[in-house]
């Protein structure tokens, strides 16, 4: 492997995406020099958080020639039927809410099947918490015990008065998440405050001939303890990719040690007689909101083609 050089426009290196902008994607190298990459014609598309090589064209342009194999992706649907990849290579999620009317269990419930589903680990962020009175902060802490309960960690947070953000420094450990949640909910006021004023921030780059700076969607920030986190736009609704049965019930994972306990092998969980499921729900021991979401999410259930009637 060759390091970032100059005089050597040949070489291949190794280099992180950190942004996107128009049809290029922005690399920081080795160094830490950012080099604006285009994509080679049938080159499957990286994304923010990749490893990639990539060859240099000049000076600060360049190709990329290949995508290192990712840890993790995360991905949602694209609205028809495909996936659309976000990130990669993260270890955490955090999911970002503020407490209501913007708090939505149906929001959260999706987000968490998608980690769970991706292997990376979801935190529960419920920002903006210097605005709730005693009163409202039980309230939406009743709510979050359902969380708690599963287990997810949950952070109560505030970007202005910065409470609750060493507990997400300590979760965080160094690894790498992304922010995702509503528009607005306070995704890149945690990202500054996190990184206080020693925020690396990555250079900006504008697109060649473009003649003006592209504002990028998805970014990478590092932070000093070693986590990089990405920012991500914010989105009101969060469509998964095409997911099975089999997979959503996967993902919530609490249900699972009941399942083994229903009478019929082919239980359902809904109406069936000797559900273990509904038991545990008529106990206390599920959530019933968690169960109802999980049916809304079955109805959006991936039918491979040969189960169709
Ligand atoms: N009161 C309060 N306002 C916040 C907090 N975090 C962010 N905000 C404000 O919420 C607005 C949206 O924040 P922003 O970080 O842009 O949200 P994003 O769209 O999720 O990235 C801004 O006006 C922030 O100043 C917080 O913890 N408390
Ligand atoms: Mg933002
Ligand atoms: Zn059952």
């Amino acid at each position: 492997m060759q390091k970032t050089n100059e005089n050597n426009t040949m070489g291949t290196n190794l280099g992180l995406v950190i942004s996107y902008f128009g049809n290029s994607v922005a690399v920081e190298a080795e160094d830490g020099q950012v080099i604006q990459c285009h994509l080679r014609r049938n080159q499957a598309l990286p994304v923010v958080g990749d490893q990639v090589y990539f060859q240099l064209e000049n000076s600060d342009v360049g190709v990329i020639t290949d995508i290192v194999s990712r840890r993790t992706l995360l991905a949602r649907g694209d609205g028809r039927g495909k996936m659309k990849p976000i990130a990669a290579n993260l270890d955490v999620l955090l999911i970002v809410m503020t407490p209501p009317p913007i708090f939505s269990e149906y929001l959260v419930d999706r987000y968490l099947l998608a980690a769970e589903l991706s292997n990376i680990k979801p935190v529960l962020v419920v920002n903006k918490i210097d605005l709730l009175d005693s009163e409202s902060k039980q309230a939406i802490n009743e709510r979050l015990n359902i969380y708690r309960k599963i287990p997810y960690p949950v952070v109560l947070s505030s970007a202005c008065t910065q409470g609750g953000l060493d507990e997400l420094t300590e979760v965080l450990q160094g690894q790498n998440a992304a922010l995702v949640g509503p528009s607005g909910v306070g995704k890149s006021s945690i990202i500054a405050t996190l990184s206080n004023s020693d925020l690396i921030r990555v250079g900006e780059v504008t697109a060649k001939g473009a003649g003006k700076h592209t504002t990028t969607a998805t970014r990478l920030y590092h932070l000093s303890n070693g986590s990089d986190l990405i920012d991500s736009p914010g989105v009101r609704e969060f469509n998964l990719w095409p997911v099975t049965k089999q997979e959503i019930l996967g993902g919530f994972k609490e249900f699972l040690p009941y399942i083994k306990d229903c009478r019929f092998r082919d239980c359902q969980h809904m109406v069936e007689p000797g559900c273990a499921v509904q038991a545990a729900i008529a106990d206390g021991k599920i959530s019933a909101k968690r169960f109802a979401n999980y049916q809304e999410l079955l109805k959006e259930a991936y039918v491979p083609s040969h189960q169709k009637k």
